[in-house]
């Protein structure tokens, strides 16, 4: 027999608060008479994203700001710590002025069960590793250096403490200024619900259905009921395919396992096309295949990645809210993130999910996450130095400093 489908349509019927012992409403000043789904909200709702009056600033050009003091130096130990160590963006015109490539920029929503996410990006900063500024690095598989990107770390987005949709509006917003810009956003730190703001303003930029999602994660993250709300970090995919803004065969998703993985909700899966897969199929297929059917799945689309840290096994990467065994290794995590961004033009990226506060004393994790970071970025300057095969490595690295013959 078929449960019925809970759908975003009758979500919001789904919703009523029980009272048994029938208070005032007025005691209860965020409730809405008569609408269970509303949230009254403060006058002052606003005051944590409202833009910051810049007409007293000094006057500039616009373009990159540097504010590191040393021509080189040992990240976080001089100068300002930040993403990557690039210079600062401030404005949609610094961004322009540039031609920025790639916007890093911090995200700081955190509505997990397990707190910790929203310190995520200030950690990236100031990560305790002994990696150089200005970033840059060598991709030692494809032995490609991606500073010939311009890069830049455009500042955290404001998030309004535990109000997880109305923080998805501003993410859009910035996101919005980023695409707009002609740069591509990559987000940093924060909980996974954060993946609809890009959504949103992706559909806005491109259209809707005009971009394919590869969706990195031990969770399917298509199911609705959750922590009372209709967005949040469970439902986030599933509400995107039912509202149309993304194509349920173009939700790629690598690295599911673990709870949550109920008949009701991979059935509503299959039945919208989503090429989900298990990390079952990699233990039938072996990585190599699933990875190459997740390409051909991804080929000729743009692509935004979106890559739940959890995703990786936690013997690799523990630092996380939701923490599921058997998932990828750090070298299958790294392949993955380098061949798409090869294979595919990539329209925005998020790194989410890393908790610091759960990550061991040497930033295991965090420093996991930086290296993929620095993997996609190698990649996308790969695509632009008209390397093909998502494949592809560096003879030299491969010769064992005997050249083939
Ligand atoms: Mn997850």
């Amino acid at each position: 027999m078929k449960t019925p489908l809970i759908t975003v349509e009758t979500l919001f019927e789904d919703l009523t608060m029980p009272s048994p012992t029938d208070p005032p409403l007025e005691w209860f000043p965020w409730r809405v008479a008569g609408d269970p789904s509303l949230m009254r909200l403060t006058a002052d709702k606003d005051a944590m994203t409202t833009r910051r009056d810049r007409s007293r600033d000094p006057a500039r050009e616009p373009g990159l700001v540097n504010p590191q003091r040393y021509a080189g130096g040992l990240m976080p130990l001089s100068g300002f710590p930040t993403l990557l160590g690039a210079p600062l963006a401030f404005t949609p015109a610094d961004l322009r002025a540039a031609a920025v490539d790639v916007a890093l920029v911090g995200l700081t929503v955190d509505d997990n069960p397990v707190v910790g996410a929203r310190f995520a990006a200030n950690t990236m900063r100031a990560l305790r590793d002994w990696m150089g500024y200005p970033a840059g690095g060598t991709d030692n598989v494809t032995g490609v250096d991606f500073s010939s990107l311009v890069i830049c770390d455009y500042g955290n987005i404001a998030s309004l403490a535990n109000q997880g949709e109305r923080s998805l509006e501003e993410i859009h917003a910035v996101l919005s200024e980023i695409l707009d810009a002609g740069s591509v956003p990559v987000g940093v730190g924060g909980c996974h619900v954060q993946s609809y703001g890009f959504i949103t303003a992706l559909a806005r930029k491109h259209g809707p259905k005009q971009f394919a999602l590869l969706h990195v994660d031990a969770h399917n993250d298509t199911y609705l009921h959750d922590y009372g709300r209709a967005v949040h970090n469970g439902s986030l995919f599933r509400v995107a395919v039912e509202l149309g803004l993304i194509e349920g065969r173009d939700l790629v998703q690598v690295g599911l396992r673990g709870q949550g993985q109920d008949a009701a909700g991979i059935r509503w899966m299959r039945e919208h096309g989503l090429r989900s897969h298990f990390q079952a199929e990699v233990h039938v297929r072996g990585w190599d295949e699933v990875l190459r059917t997740v390409l051909s799945e991804l080929k000729g689309r743009r692509v935004y990645l979106s890559f739940d840290m959890d995703g990786i096994d936690p013997s690799y990467a523990r630092g996380v809210g939701t923490q599921d065994p058997d998932g990828l290794t750090a070298s299958q995590a790294m392949q993955l993130v380098r061949a798409v961004a090869i294979h595919n033009e990539i329209v925005a990226a998020d790194f989410m999910e890393y908790n610091p506060f759960m990550d061991d004393a040497h930033q295991t994790t965090g420093v996991l996450m930086d290296r993929l970071i620095r993997t996609l970025l190698s990649g996308i300057a790969a695509r632009k130095q008209g390397i093909t095969d998502p494949f592809f490595v560096d003879p030299q690295r491969i010769d064992h400093g005997v050249p083939a013959s």
